[in-house]
């Protein structure tokens, strides 16, 4: 029977110690903290990827360090299972307890549960790949994986420098390179050139859409858009701007898609010229916000809602227009944050279908679907088709509308949010449509809305039920948040325990931008004083 390497993991484990006064958790996000707090967490995430791939018969598992669109000093990682999506849930309780042994010699005996539960027979080879953004802790961190990596002897690949959605790429396609399911070529090459091809496929024939300006957030984002440029040719033009990968503390600050999202308007860094229209990836290029300027200049949103309605209308259009409308159906998945108007115009047309915040949910709720379309406001999202529906449409009957559906099929990462095939997916169906940011933002009109977060002593004394849209814990204060959202036209509010930070989180609409400003103040005041806050510190607004 293979053992373990105990020594070599003992000896290396020994270089990285456990900071006593951290608790790591594997939350939504994967380990996600301060970035120099993180290395004894980098060693045994080596080693926890490694046992990952022996469970799943020595396939590919991903390891991506990033911490997305937080502050620069932050960082963190997570895992890819082998088909490019999340790491199974009931794996995160491994991750957690083998981050928290307080030494080497009880990670030991963590890694040995771990392995006796999951049933792993360590005969079984390892295989890893992974890649970093680009923060300045990411180096270290990396030497660190490597050292767990070696460790326990896995085989692995460094891809380097690059976008979470290229890692989650490459999982898929190193794991089924010469298979029926094969995904594309197993490197970021591969990558660029299948997204670019189906996206100058699309936009043959159209006329060229307007150049288009891209906020990188300072990040990884803008190392892969800068690769694209050379593929992409004069079909479609691209300018960076926050494309800055040298300023120390530039990243994600004032910039980027999460501030365009939560502030609701342009990084100061930006002037739009009236009509232009524009998008923000964020540190690690998996979330896209659109955006545009009216004729008076004034800034308009597209959100991950709005991308939602444009691609899944495209979507539904052409798979009637093949003929296909009776085999195969398009459902979409939205979180609780998605804005009311958009789930009223799509609920009119589709089904829709409410999942918890967070990736994992949306992605596996798509796959219920022939054709799933999901995107979370923040701007993360894609589309999945089923391996039937694919089936389907490389066999049909040819057409235009099927030719455009497979091009559709191959300028999307179906392995996850990636904000670059985003937004080709929305240029391509812009221009498809021949409609500029004007026509696409009237679709529907979004109600104002505003998010709080409230600073609690435990968030875990937050639990939610109905994907998240009602309160079970505290007892008793759903019942006053509904007293107060009934007060508000149109009012709709919510509360939720953050997955990432060590907040509690208020999402509230209204008909008008004073009311639900107002809404959200006041269910924060509920929430803040439930939580047993001290009174002289509640905040001012807080009505
Ligand atoms: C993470 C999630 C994102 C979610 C956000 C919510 C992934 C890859 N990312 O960034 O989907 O919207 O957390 O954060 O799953 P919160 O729980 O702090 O509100
Ligand atoms: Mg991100």
């Amino acid at each position: 029977m293979t053992m373990l390497p105990i020594n070599e993991i003992q000896e290396r484990s020994d270089r990285h110690p456990k900071p006593s006064d951290i608790k790591f958790q594997y939350g939504t996000a994967g380990f996600r903290t301060l970035g120099k707090t993180l290395d004894s967490v980098l060693f045994r995430v080596g080693i926890l990827a490694a046992l990952r791939s022996k469970k799943l018969d020595g396939k590919t598992i991903g390891v991506m360090v990033t911490a997305s669109h937080n502050p620069e000093p932050d960082n963190g990682v997570k895992l890819v299972d082998p088909r490019g999506e999340m790491l199974e849930s009931s794996w995160e309780a491994h991750a957690t307890a083998l981050a928290n042994a307080p030494n080497s010699v009880a990670f030991i005996a963590a890694v040995d549960e771990v392995v006796k539960a999951a049933k792993i027979d360590l005969a079984i080879p390892a295989r890893v790949v992974f890649a970093r953004d680009t923060r300045p802790t990411g180096p270290q961190l990396v030497a660190a994986l490597k050292d767990g990596l070696e460790a326990i002897k896995a085989e692995y690949r460094d891809a380097g420098v690059t976008t979470t959605p290229v890692l989650h790429y490459l999982v898929r396609t190193i794991n089924t390179k010469g298979t029926k399911d094969s995904y594309g070529e197993d490197t970021e090459e591969g990558y660029l050139t299948k997204l670019s091809d189906a996206f100058k496929k699309l936009l043959a024939g159209k006329p060229t859409p307007p150049p288009l300006l891209i906020d990188c957030a300072n990040g990884v984002g803008a190392l892969m858009a800068e690769r694209f440029k050379a593929y992409l040719g004069d079909i479609f033009n691209i300018n960076l701007v926050n494309a800055d990968l040298h300023t120390p503390g530039a990243l994600n600050n004032s910039c980027g898609a999460d501030f365009v999202k939560v502030n609701q308007k342009l990084p100061p860094s930006i002037t739009l010229q009236p009509g232009q229209r524009a998008c923000s990836l964020d540190g690690d290029a998996d979330r896209l916000m659109y955006y545009y300027a009216d004729e008076r200049g004034q800034f308009h949103m597209l959100d991950g809602d709005k991308i939602t309605t444009l691609v899944a209308s495209y979507i539904v259009e052409l798979v009637k227009a093949a003929g296909l409308d009776e085999q195969i159906k398009v459902g979409v998945i939205q979180t609780a944050y998605a804005n009311g108007s958009s789930t009223k115009y799509l609920s009119g047309r589709l089904p829709v279908k409410c999942v918890p915040t967070g990736v994992k949910h949306l992605h596996h709720a798509a796959e219920q679907y022939d054709i799933g379309v999901y995107f979370e406001a923040n701007g993360h999202g894609t589309v999945l088709f089923s391996p039937a529906a694919q089936e389907l449409i490389s066999s049909h009957k040819p057409s235009t509308a099927l030719t455009n559906l497979k091009n559709i099929i191959d300028v999307i990462n179906q392995t996850v949010g990636d904000a670059l095939s985003d937004a080709f997916l929305v240029e391509a169906v812009l221009a498809h449509k021949s409609f500029s940011g004007v026509e696409w933002d009237s679709m529907y009109c979004d109600l104002p809305n505003r998010l709080v977060k409230v600073v609690v002593s435990d968030r875990n004394a937050f639990k939610t039920e109905d994907a998240e849209r009602r309160l079970v814990s505290p007892p008793g204060l759903q019942a006053k948040v509904d007293e107060l959202v009934r007060k508000y036209e149109g009012g709709r509010s919510f509360v939720r325990p953050s997955g990432t930070e060590d907040v509690v989180r208020v999402y509230a609409e209204a008909a008008t931008r004073t009311e639900a400003d107002e809404l959200a103040f006041r269910v924060a005041g509920l929430v803040y004083d439930e939580a047993g806050g001290d009174p002289s510190q509640r905040p001012k607004e807080f009505l």
